[in-house]
């Protein structure tokens, strides 16, 4: 299955559930008026888009529609779908301009750290790159082995040190040994915390610390992990993750299981972030970078 049909696929419960309403509302109108604006905002925060973003669409449909004269409901499909890829921006790739380049993977307990670095490594291996991982997740064994069956699986190396061990002492052993041995990226899983969790997230702010410290002059991605089934609540979670270590992206995962994919535009808009990375299922090639033409028109076609 290509790139796009897999996204498509991926985003069949978002579509269904998103699109399906605004059709169904389109439909039940016969000329645009208030009335269906008032609707139109209704359904998209109902589609989990937050409330501010749903209103700035809104109001720029409206504007669009004044501008062109438009008065078929049949029409606002195609307006809404250029308002929204307008909003969710270019693509933004990794930075990965030098040797090392380092990529740091945060985010709350479960989302899909691991299996994203793991998914990743393979990909940059496949694209001939020599990929270091360093498992900074130290709290359990469990997490270690976890990782390493990915990383055997990609065919890449791995940096571990015994569970309980100082997470900030893996990651430094993994950027000397990126250095020493020219590695062209080293990736870094973490230990999932709870972004309201102060001890956790000074330890994050520590191992961030480490990360700049050991990283100077290299290409750095500080990349929050957010599940897409959590709706709403992810943009709380990347407020509190950005305090303590600047995100530079957003891995969105899970796009496949959900019907809330419209949080990728709340993302886009109320963040400031870009979402650089998305995954839509459990297997080692399901992960994508970002591209918002693609996302439109998998949702809207
Ligand atoms: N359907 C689906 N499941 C996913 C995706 N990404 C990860 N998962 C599943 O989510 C679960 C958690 O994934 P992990 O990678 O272990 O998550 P984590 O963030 O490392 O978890 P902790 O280390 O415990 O914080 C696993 O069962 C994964 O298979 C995805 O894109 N789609
Ligand atoms: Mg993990």
């Amino acid at each position: 299955m290509g790139f796009f049909e897999k996204l498509k696929n991926g985003l069949r419960k978002t579509k269904e559930s998103m699109m399906g309403r605004i059709e169904r509302l389109l439909h039940a109108f016969t000329k645009i008026d208030e009335d269906l604006f008032e609707e139109l905002e209704e359904t998209l925060i109902l589609s989990d888009i937050g409330v501010n973003t749903s209103v700035k669409i809104c109001d720029r449909v409206r504007d669009y529609v004044k501008q062109k004269g438009i008065t078929d409901p049949a029409m606002i499909k195609d307006i809404l779908k250029e308002v929204i890829a307008e909003m969710l921006g270019e693509e933004q790739p990794l930075d990965m301009s030098t040797v090392p380049s380092v990529i740091l993977v945060i985010g709350v307990n479960g989302v899909g750290k691991t299996t994203t670095i793991g998914k990743l490594a393979n990909q940059l291996k496949n694209q001939g790159k020599h990929v270091i991982v360093a498992a900074a997740d130290t709290f359990r064994a469990a997490a270690i082995d976890q990782l390493e069956v990915w990383t055997e699986r990609a065919g890449v190396e791995l940096i571990k040190h015994k569970e309980g061990s100082d997470p900030a002492a893996v990651v430094f052993d993994a950027l000397t040994a990126a250095k020493a041995r020219q590695a062209d990226v080293v990736i870094c899983d973490t230990a999932g915390r709870l972004h309201n969790k102060k001890n956790l997230m000074k330890e994050l702010e520590k191992i961030s610390r480490i990360v700049h410290q050991q990283a100077e002059g290299c290409a750095l991605e500080v990349l929050l992990a957010l599940d897409a089934t959590t709706g709403q609540n992810a943009v709380n979670q990347a407020q509190q993750f950005n305090e303590a270590a600047d995100i530079t992206g957003i891995i969105l995962t899970k796009l496949d299981g959900t019907a809330k994919g419209g949080i990728v535009i709340t993302i886009c808009d109320d963040l400031k972030i870009p979402v650089k990375l998305v995954t839509v299922g459990e297997k080692i090639d399901d992960i994508q970078p970002f591209i918002a033409k693609d996302f439109v028109d998998a949702l809207f076609e």
